[in-house]
This record gives C-alpha cells, sequence and structure tokens, in this order.
C-alpha cells in the first residue's frame, strides 16, 4: 500500500513519514542540528599558525563563492592575533584553477614581502608540484593544505594538511578558525557549502542550518549591503538566497574580472567602500545574466540540427570563458542531455562539461585524453582545455561514443516524490511541520507529494507573456512556473494527476496555502 496523507493525518506523523523517506535514523539530530564539528587534527596547523602570528602569513583561495569565503572566514579569524595577514584569489584567465607557484611567487614579489607561512583554503590538494618549486627557492615557508577535493599524490613538500571530503573549502576554513576565533563566521561558511552544491546532511546540514540563523540576526557588513541591493529580507533567509540569489553575485564578478572585489567586500568594514562593492557585484551580475542569455540563444540555434539525432549536445564559439559552465548547466537541464560548451575567444580552447545520471562525463572524456591539455571533473561536470584545431576530432568521438553509450537507457526525466497526499491536507498545519525540514537543498530537496485525480475548477495564464499556469483545484490554488504552454491542452473540468509541493501565498495580506506544481501528468 503506498502511504497516503490525508486531511486527518497528524502533522507528526506527516513530519515522520517525510524523515524515514529520506533516511533519516536520528530524527532529533536532523531536526535540531548540533553545533557544527568534525573530528579532524587540527593540533598541528594550529601550533604553526600561532608560530607565525608575528610573522608574514598568506591566505591563497580560489575564485568561485566557496573559495572566497573560506579565504575570508580564515583571514578574519587569523587577523585577531596577527598583523601582518595577506590574502589572495587567484583571476580565472590570469592564474587559471587550483594553486599555482607563480601566482604566488608573482604577488609575493609584488606586495613586497617575504612569506613565512602560506595556507591554502578550498584547493591544494593535487598541487605538490607546485608546492615542491616553491620549496625549492625557499625552504623555510612553511606550508598548511586545507581542502575538500578528491586526494591524489602525498603532499610531501607540505608541513600539514586539513583534508576532508565531508564538507566545503568554506565549511573547512570555519572549523579551523573556530579553533582560532571565538567570531569565526559560520554564515559565510554556510554560503560556501550551498554555492559548492553539497548535500545538505550531515556536517553541511548543521553548517547551513546554524549559518542561515547567523546571516538572519548578524551578518557581516558585506553580506549586509549585499542583500540589500538584491532586495532580500534579511530576517526570512532561506538557503534558496544563497545558491540562488547571494552566491551568483559573489560569483559573476570573478567569472568577468577580477574576484578580489568579492572578497573586499566580505572583509571590508568601511560602509562606504561596502556600499560600493555590494553595487558593482550585483551589475557585473547583471552583465553575467546578459551575456548568458546571449550565449544560450546562439547555443540552441547552433544546436538545433544536434537535438534531432544525436545524443550529445556540442557547441563550440566565441563565449566569454567565464559562463560556458552556466551555458552547459542549463542546456543539460532543459534537454535532459550531456553537453559540451566550448569557448575559442581564448589562444587555447576552454570547455565546460554537464552530464545526466545516465552518463559519466569524466570517464567518457579521459578516453580521448591524448586530445586535452588539461582535463578534470566529477561523473557530471567537467572542465578541460585543448587546441583548437583538436575541437572537431573531440566532437566526432564523443558523439559518436555517446551515442551508442545512451542507445538503450531511458533518458526520460522521472520527477521523485515522497508520498502521495490527499487535496485535504493542504493546510498551514502541515506546512509548518514541513518547514521543520528546512533547509532545502541538494540532498535535502523540498518535499513534494503525488497528487491524484484533481478537477480542474478554474484556470488562467499569469506574468507578462503568459508563461505562468494558474489553476484551482476543488478551491485550492495551484501555480505552475513556466508551464504556460500547458494551457491549451487542459480544460476545466478535466481530471489531472499532478505532482507538487505546499506553498504559502500572501496576497492582499492573506496567506492561503498554494500547490506549487513541479510536473502535470500526460492525460490517458
Ligand atoms: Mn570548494
Amino acid at each position: 500500500m503506498p502511504v497516503i496523507i490525508t486531511s486527518s493525518t497528524p502533522p507528526l506523523d506527516l513530519l515522520s513519514i517525510l524523515l524515514k523517506k529520506r533516511g533519516v535514523t536520528d530524527f532529533q539530530a536532523f531536526l535540531k542540528p548540533p553545533v557544527p564539528s568534525l573530528d579532524l587534527d587540527y593540533q598541528p596547523i594550529i601550533k604553526i599558525i600561532e608560530a607565525n602570528y608575528d610573522k608574514n602569513i598568506l591566505i591563497y583561495g580560489d575564485y568561485d563563492v566557496d573559495g572566497i569565503c573560506a579565504t575570508a572566514i580564515l583571514y578574519q579569524a587569523i587577523s585577531e592575533k596577527c598583523k601582518s595577514v595577506y590574502s589572495f584569489v587567484p583571476h580565472r584567465e590570469i592564474d587559471g584553477y587550483g594553486f599555482k607557484a607563480k601566482s604566488f611567487l608573482d604577488y609575493q614579489t609584488k606586495s613586497n614581502i617575504t612569506f613565512d607561512l602560506l595556507i591554502t583554503v578550498d584547493n591544494g590538494i593535487v598541487a605538490q608540484p607546485e608546492f615542491k618549486k616553491i620549496k625549492k627557492l625557499f625552504p623555510e615557508l612553511k606550508i598548511i593544505v586545507t581542502d575538500h577535493h578528491l586526494a591524489d599524490d602525498s603532499l610531501e613538500s607540505v608541513d600539514a594538511i586539513l583534508h576532508s571530503t565531508d564538507t566545503s573549502g568554506a565549511g573547512l576554513s570555519y572549523l579551523l578558525s573556530s579553533q582560532i576565533s571565538q567570531r569565526a563566521d559560520l554564515g559565510l561558511a554556510a554560503l560556501g557549502v550551498v554555492a559548492d552544491c553539497l548535500p545538505l546532511t550531515g556536517i553541511n546540514r548543521q553548517i547551513v542550518f546554524h549559518g542561515l540563523q547567523e546571516l538572519r540576526l548578524n551578518p557581516c557588513l558585506g553580506i549586509k549591503k549585499l542583500m540589500a541591493v538584491s532586495n532580500l529580507r534579511t530576517d526570512a533567509l532561506t538557503s534558496y538566497d544563497l545558491g540562488f540569489i547571494l552566491g551568483p553575485r559573489i560569483n559573476a564578478v570573478g567569472r568577468l574580472d577580477d574576484p578580489s572585489s568579492a572578497l573586499k567586500l566580505l572583509l571590508s568594514n568601511d560602509p562606504k567602500e561596502v556600499s560600493g562593492l555590494a553595487s558593482l557585484l550585483n551589475d557585473f551580475n547583471k552583465s553575467r545574466q546578459d551575456i548568458q542569455k546571449e550565449s544560450i540563444d546562439i547555443s540552441e540555434k547552433l544546436i538545433s540540427d544536434q537535438l534531432k539525432s544525436e545524443k550529445l549536445i556540442f557547441v563550440s564559439g566565441d563565449f566569454n570563458p567565464g559562463i560556458i559552465g552556466l551555458v552547459a548547466g542549463r542546456l543539460t537541464e532543459k534537454y535532459n542531455l550531456p553537453s559540451v560548451v566550448i569557448s575559442t575567444s581564448l589562444p587555447v580552447a576552454k570547455g565546460s562539461c554537464r552530464s545526466i545520471k545516465q552518463l559519466n562525463i569524466i570517464e567518457s572524456l579521459r578516453k580521448y585524453h591524448d586530445l586535452f591539455i588539461d582535463l578534470g571533473g566529477h561523473p557530471l561536470a567537467a572542465g578541460f582545455s585543448i587546441d583548437i584545431q583538436n575541437i572537431s576530432k573531440l566532437k566526432n568521438k564523443l558523439t559518436k561514443y555517446v551515442n551508442s553509450e545512451l542507445k538503450d537507457k531511458d533518458l526520460t526525466n522521472k520527477i521523485d516524490y515522497d508520498a502521495q497526499m490527499e487535496l485535504g491536507a493542504v493546510k498551514p498545519i502541515n506546512i509548518k511541520a514541513i518547514a521543520k525540514l528546512e533547509p532545502f537543498g541538494i540532498g535535502n530537496s523540498k518535499p513534494s507529494f503525488l497528487f491524484k485525480k484533481l478537477t480542474i475548477s478554474s484556470k488562467k495564464v499569469i506574468g507578462s507573456t503568459g508563461e505562468h499556469l494558474k489553476l484551482k483545484f476543488n478551491g485550492v490554488d495551484a501555480i505552475g512556473f513556466k508551464m504556460g504552454e500547458l494551457d491549451k491542452s487542459l480544460n476545466i473540468g478535466d481530471s489531472v494527476d499532478i505532482i507538487a509541493s505546499l506553498d504559502l501565498n500572501t496576497w492582499n495580506g492573506y496567506t492561503t496555502p498554494q500547490l506549487l506544481i513541479k510536473e502535470i501528468m500526460e492525460k490517458e
């Protein structure tokens, strides 16, 4: 028998059905997460940091949200005791991804400082050859690596390592910082965890649960101003806002220009400077959106023939290399096919790939490793650099391979749901019970339910271009974002099965429950 939530199901039963569906065994620990902690060996690292408080320390981060937050958190913590601590985030095009000896040495020369201690955050775990170069030139330099990426070789040139794949770079940076400071910024750790798309369970749920509370009550000045320019209500901040509003704004400046402006925003206490930086980041985000939209439009024209016969989306063009990952992500999401998007705007072309669960993209690409200059990634996302003359060879080989790999696989993207529900259970007390599972995100999605045989009592399209669909089922409002085109195929009186999540809609001062439609099943 499938579980059916009815109007008489007690909210506590609903909650326990949802927790069980998510595989949660310790309900209390999930609903009231403890303060974040991970059992790691912090002592050797703290000793080295303490021994260098009166010397020159450099924190070397990354250009994405997680890397920038990780840098800011540790910088703030160390600067309470050390007057000579500096921070560096690499430039996407000038420095590239990962720790680079050249970037470190250039920064040292430019700032006219000889560093005594180098600490990486959100990078460094695979940079042994780079550390070796530096130690040869500066044998006295101490090196600490803190990172959450997968390790490969041993790091013999390094003095201490803090490594765990359980959380993000900012999460690790927070855990270390909280050992040396009372005021380590948990809010920034939450931002890094969400932006790095980590599952919001275990330590990451602890970080985001408590970090959101800190951000609502007492954000750093930079985040406060960034929330203001993004029109966010501070007291109602959610994990969605971290992933889709604040994260993209911190990322955008590093995609198109210099990410150190984003770092400066998080570190500055000067209200005037912070206001300026918040608007700057907001403006960069607008340009990023425009460039992204234009690139997607161009890509869709280029791939219209491919879509008819191929199971791989492969597009190359004069795209901005900072946004190709976003374009690939959008194309894969829209067409539910793996995608490769290549920018040929620089002498060496850069590619970004996104995939679906039926195809391991990094394994597929590795079959043609001799075509790449550089290649790295995961089963669902990868990046590479390639000589422009090799692109068409890659296209032919990879398309052929993917076509045969996905030939017999079911490519429909079925939407999962937590339980079946009757319309009578759509009420505020149940919505409150469901909210106890927040924060929602990857690995802990907002619960959705199957509703069977709902009769459409009214329908209309809304939005400036009629892009959204508004339905009513027996007095209960329902909205389907970007479902406007379904309007023609539905009639009042039709009976439909839908998958939807529960939401509250406030309009004219009244708050009523409504269904957020994720899918309307095909009528038989
Ligand atoms: Mn990271």
